[in-house]
């Protein structure tokens, strides 16, 4: 490749949460190549073909250009100016939260919401957030829901902290990878990547999958636990009966830094929470696992011999497990994520150089943008919880806005939410007291491709008393159901920051410009916040009136000095400014060194808690809770030397007052819909290398699409066999919530086990939207949908 005039500007992916480092290749301004950056901790110089691949859309022509309006949905779109949409826009909101109405004691505004993605800079999701709290809304959600709710509620019940305690490196040194519920080989390409090097290295070290289908991930593995979907609790249950029974378990670990919880129905009303127990009731709980039972509940080929294989090796061995949606995609995803840190935590496989217990990240801003920024309707920026008056008082300080101004209750999550949309009897019965949302943003994600049961959500949208904006850079299977449509500059076109799974943020600064009259979001928020405040100012209702300061002072004020002048550079700067130095400061997830100036200097970010400039440009911590490697750990011993005198580690996690893990009991339960007689298959869907998600990006790269133009059910050879199906053949996919007509590939090397069917879910065309059959039944912890199983059935079409 010739590199000749060709200026090479630095940032990070665009896609999955693995967060690589990447350099993008500037002609004339216009982008034309992009590659790893070799030095890098994270990749190695590596790239997937989406990281190598997307400087092609960025001159698209689908790119969005302008504003487009339409009053009715059945009408065509029409070009408009920003200006105009923000002045609808403001009017539409006002009228959804006057129809919907105040709720003080609860969300506030009930008629308006928000819905943002993972996807996000922070200072993005940071600054919808904001907005919406100060409008006086808790509707504020987005797709991490979908995605990471499970291990968010994982953490914060095992550790009291949200997110991973090492990180990528601890691969490097490990002995044993334990991988359930995740294809890294296609979700995290470059990941897996390292796990095979480590492999290949190393030829001792032994990587077990665990997952009911073989992927390209379970070439690598030295075992394959192949499961019936969902039994898998009873499995990570019974290798903790064999640790803790063969005497396997890590006894001054446990006794110096473990608890015990258990939920017990009847007696624990929400399912996270729990109550303490002892050692000896642990052991009893886990004593009906033994490996027989659990063989017996896991079908596959799951022996409690290789049970008691698996134990063994992870109880002498440095353990990293890795897992993603197959755990947290299912109505008892928290559970499965805690029985997952279980076995770490029995095993001292935590805090150490080659142990971590490490949940995979979708997206490449979940954790940095979502979790931490306080995108979802039960959580405030800097790991705050709405239901906290101290924490939300603390946040109202920060933003120089009255006390109140943070509605008190969570608002509505993402099935909850897009119910609430739909709003027909049977939403009205399943959610007691749903109270109907009238207005919609949604930015950076396309929830009419991506929610599950889709159908009766599409329905919803299409309402004509549904006001429904979307800003995105391409058209979307979402926007065909909006009112407006809002051009957004993309990834390298406005500058901000992502935080990847293992608690890195890295920024990225703008570097092309943008197509037509795309603009970065911060920029809508500012601008469409001044409108909106003087509208509010003018309405009767008093509390409109009084947010109409709230939003000038809060979102207007700060930004004023440079909203116009560089909404792509001093813009997010002021913003992260605030977020890092203000926000984080203090919290567990401390960002406050790692300034604009920091990151731009630190070639791979930086992974908080980083509290100090000093600490963020040696790159922040890699080692979470451990005395001596996090200054938040190293304050503590310091400043109660008593207390914790000969303590090596010390879980600072707000939840955990006594500053230890917790070890829980978790039953095993089985998932929300099983097969029966009627529909006698699993029904399991996720993504491909290829494709990002809906496919609106990789879609429109020619290179990608050709690989992969549409998706396929890949079925096992003996299913297939006995229902005469042959790859190739469109096969009926039907359940009680919708049918599907895909094409069949029936599987050789890699594929589910008899009796499952796997769909790949990018697709955009409406017969193969897998989505229109998924199940949105969700965790009662979490509020993540079972994306991963359902009951279906399937014929020859
Ligand atoms: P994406 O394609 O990632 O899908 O689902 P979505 O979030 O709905 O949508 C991102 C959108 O952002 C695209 O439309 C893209 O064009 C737009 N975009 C890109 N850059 C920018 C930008 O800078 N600004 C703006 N405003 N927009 C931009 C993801 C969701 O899907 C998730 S997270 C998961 S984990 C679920 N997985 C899943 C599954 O496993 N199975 C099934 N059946 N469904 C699933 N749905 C869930
Ligand atoms: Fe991008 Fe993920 Fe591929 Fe890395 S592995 S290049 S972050 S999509």
């Amino acid at each position: 490749v010739d590199d000749q005039g060709v200026e090479w500007v630095r940032g990070v992916c665009r896609f999955c949460g693995t967060g690589c480092k990447v350099w993008l290749g500037l002609k004339d301004g216009k982008p034309v190549r992009i590659r790893g950056e070799k030095n890098s901790a994270i990749n190695h110089g590596f790239l997937c073909m989406k990281g190598m691949l997307f400087y092609k859309l960025f001159r698209h022509p689908d790119r969005l250009t302008q504003p487009l309006y339409r009053k009715s949905k059945k009408e065509p779109f029409k070009p408009i100016s920003w200006e105009k949409a923000f002045d609808i826009l403001a009017d539409e909101m006002i009228k959804a939260m006057k129809k919907g109405g105040y709720h003080k004691n609860a969300m506030g505004w009930s008629g308006i919401a928000y819905y943002g993605s993972g996807q996000c800079l922070t200072e993005e999701t940071y600054l919808f957030q904001k907005l919406w709290r100060c409008v006086g809304s808790n509707h504020v959600e987005g797709n991490p829901r979908l995605c990471m709710a499970s291990a968010v509620g994982g953490y914060l019940t095992s550790y009291g902290a949200d997110e991973p305690a090492g990180g990528y490196r601890d691969i490097d040194n490990a002995e044993t990878i334990f991988i359930i519920g995740s294809n890294t080989a296609e979700a995290h390409p470059i990941l897996y990547q390292r796990v095979a090097m480590r492999k290949m290295a190393n030829p001792d070290v032994m990587v077990i999958n665990a997952d009911p289908r073989v992927t390209r991930t379970s070439r690598i593995a030295d075992i394959h636990m192949q499961f019936k979907p969902g039994t898998d609790l009873a499995l990570l249950n019974a290798i903790a009966n064999v640790i803790v029974n063969e005497g396997l378990y890590d006894k001054e670990f446990v006794e110096k830094y473990c608890a015990f919880h258990a939920f017990t129905p009847g007696k624990d009303k929400v399912p996270l929470k729990g109550h303490k127990v002892s050692f000896e009731e642990y052991k009893k709980f886990i004593a009906k696992y033994t490996p027989e039972y659990a063989a017996r509940i896991c079908g596959g080929n799951i022996t409690p011999e290789m049970i008691r294989k698996v134990a063994r090796r992870i109880a002498t061995t440095k353990t990293v497990s890795m897992w993603t949606m197959g755990i947290n995609q299912r109505i008892r995803g928290v559970w499965a994520n805690n029985l997952i840190t279980n076995i770490h935590l029995l095993t001292g496989n935590v805090c150490k150089d080659g142990a971590d217990s490490l949940s995979l990240t979708g997206q490449p801003n979940a954790c940095g943008g979502v979790r931490e920024g306080g995108g979802l309707c039960h959580i405030l920026p800097g790991h705050r919880v709405v239901k906290n008056p101290k924490l939300r008082h603390q946040l109202e300080k920060i933003w120089g806005v009255p006390k109140g101004t943070i509605p008190p209750k969570p608002g509505y999550h993402t099935v909850k939410m897009f119910s609430a949309v739909s709003y027909t009897p049977e939403d009205r019965k399943r959610f007691k007291g749903l109270k109907p949302i009238y207005f919609m943003w949604v930015n950076e994600t396309s929830p009419m491709q991506s929610l599950p049961n889709l159908k009766r959500f599409r329905e919803g949208f299409a309402r004509e008393d549904v006001f429904v904006v979307v800003s995105d850079i391409f058209p979307t299977r979402t926007s065909e159901l909006a009112n407006m449509i809002l051009p957004c500059a993309f990834h390298f076109e406005k500058t901000g920051v992502y935080g990847c799974t293992e608690r890195r943020s890295q920024l990225t600064p703008k570097a092309v410009k943008a197509p037509g009259q795309a603009m970065p979001e911060n920029w809508m928020v500012v601008k469409f916040a001044e409108v909106l405040s003087k509208k509010l100012a003018k309405q009767s209702d008093p509390e409109m009136r009084r947010r109409a300061k709230i939003v000038y002072d809060a979102l207007v004020k700060p930004y004023k000095a440079v909203v116009d002048k560089d909404p792509w550079w001093e813009l997010p700067k002021v913003i992260w400014t605030e977020y890092s130095q203000k926000v984080t400061k203090g919290r567990d997830n401390d960002l406050s060194g790692a300034t604009y100036e920091v990151l731009l200097e630190r070639p791979d970010g930086v992974q908080w808690p980083a509290p100090t400039v000093e600490i963020a440009k040696k790159g922040g911590t890699l080692r979470r809770f451990v005395v001596g490697k996090d200054p938040l750990a190293t304050a503590l011993a310091k400043k109660y030397p008593s207390k914790f005198a000969g303590w090596e580690i010390i879980d600072y996690g707000p939840l955990h007052k006594d500053y230890k893990f917790w070890v829980w009991c978790r039953p095993y339960k089985g998932a929300a819909e099983e097969p029966d007689a009627e529909y006698p298959f699993y029904l399991s869907t996720g993504r491909i290398i290829d494709h990002w998600h809906t496919m609106s990006m990789t879609g429109r790269i020619k290179e990608i699409f050709e690989a992969n133009p549409y998706a396929w059910v890949e079925v096992n050879p003996k299913d297939a066999q006995r229902m005469g199906i042959s790859t190739g053949d469109l096969v009926l996919i039907e359940t009680r919530r919708g049918k599907n007509i895909i094409p069949a590939k029936v599987a050789t090397d890699q594929g589910p086990m008899e009796g499952m069917v796997f769909v790949y879910w990018y697709d955009q065309d409406k017969k193969r939207m897998i989505n229109f059959c998924t199940k949105d039944a969700f965790d009662k912890g979490s509020k993540e949908p079972e994306f991963k199983i359902c009951a279906c059935r399937i014929s020859k079409y």
